[in-house]
Order: C-alpha cells, then structure tokens, then sequence
C-alpha cells in the first residue's frame, strides 16, 4: 500500500560520492551535502577521512599511469575529505550530472563543479562513474556495517 510500500531495487541505487580536500578547506560541505539531499536523495554513510597516499592511489587505480596520478593522489591525500554513500533511483547516474563535467569550466552552471570551482585539478567533488565502480568504491571506503538502511517518512512523497 501508499503507506507501507517496499523499496524497490531501482530506489535502493547506491553511490560513493566524497568532498574532496579543497571542498572541505573552502567550506562547502554543507552546500554539496543540501544539493543531494534536496533532490530527494538518501544518506547511507557518512565520514570524515584523511586518505594516504597509498588509498588515494588505491581510489584512483584506473588512472594509474596517466601524467596527473602523481599529482591527483598527492591531492586527495592532503586533507581531510568527506566520504559519503548516497541512495535513491537513478543515484550514479543522476549524482554525475548534479556534479557536473570533469573540468569545471566545461560544467553547466547549476553543477556543482560549474558552480563552485575552476580548476581541472581542484574539482572539489568525487562521484562514481557507474555501477561497477559504485561497487568497489563503496567496499574500498567503507565497512558494510557503516552502511545504514533506513525509511524515510518522505520516501512516499518521491516515489510512485
Ligand atoms: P571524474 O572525477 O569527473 O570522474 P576522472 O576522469 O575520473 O574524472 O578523473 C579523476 C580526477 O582526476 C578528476 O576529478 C580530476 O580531479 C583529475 N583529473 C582528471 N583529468 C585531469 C587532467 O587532465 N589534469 C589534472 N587533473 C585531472
Ligand atoms: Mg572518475
């Protein structure tokens, strides 16, 4: 029924989507945080993380061997980030455009990387690029007990 409708696969879509150190220097985690939540979207799991060098390299595998990696890794160990699950319909795919293109001056405005930053390499946000990466992300930064599985009174005023 209306009211106690099951979750359905489509609405449990997870994503790993973290604030990168310069989000968190230049105080923006509570505006990346509100633009998730408002779109209807589920915080699963939440935590402040100062990576090292050699899980930032673990994070950023695939792009092992490209000329920025040393960089990218030293950069997504600098400091704390803001490592977060977010769930809802449409989460990986959605999350990506609500982020924005890789390079911010290629980012729509309304994006938060065409709102919020400049550079390429200073691009304050991280979101999984598909479901096999959403997967492994997940696993990589958290523990499945960090995960919370939770109704939300709203759940029924977003989905049909
Ligand atoms: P994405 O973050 O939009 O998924 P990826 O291609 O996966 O983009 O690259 C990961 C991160 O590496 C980017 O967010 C960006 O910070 C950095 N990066 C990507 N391409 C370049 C580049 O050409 N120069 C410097 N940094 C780059
Ligand atoms: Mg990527």
């Amino acid at each position: 029924t209306f009211q106690d409708q099951e979750l359905s696969a489509a609405e449990l879509e997870r994503s790993f989507i973290a604030i990168k150190p310069d989000g968190v220097q230049r105080g923006l985690i509570a505006e990346i945080i509100a633009r998730f939540e408002r779109k209807g979207y589920k915080l699963v799991a939440i935590k402040l993380v100062h990576p090292t060098k050699d899980f930032a390299e673990k994070h950023y595998d695939d792009l092992k061997g490209r000329p920025f990696f040393n960089g990218l890794t030293d950069f997504l160990s600098s400091g704390p980030v803001v490592a977060m699950v977010w769930e809802g319909q449409g989460v990986i795919k959605y999350g990506r455009k609500l982020i924005g293109a890789t390079a911010p001056l290629a980012s729509e405005p309304g994006t938060i990387r065409g709102d919020l930053a400049i550079a390429v390499g200073r691009n304050i946000i991280h979101g999984s690029d598909g479901p096999e990466t959403a997967k492994d992300e997940i696993a990589l930064w958290f523990k499945p007990e960090e995960l919370l599985s939770y109704k939300k009174e709203t759940d029924k005023w977003l989905y049909e």
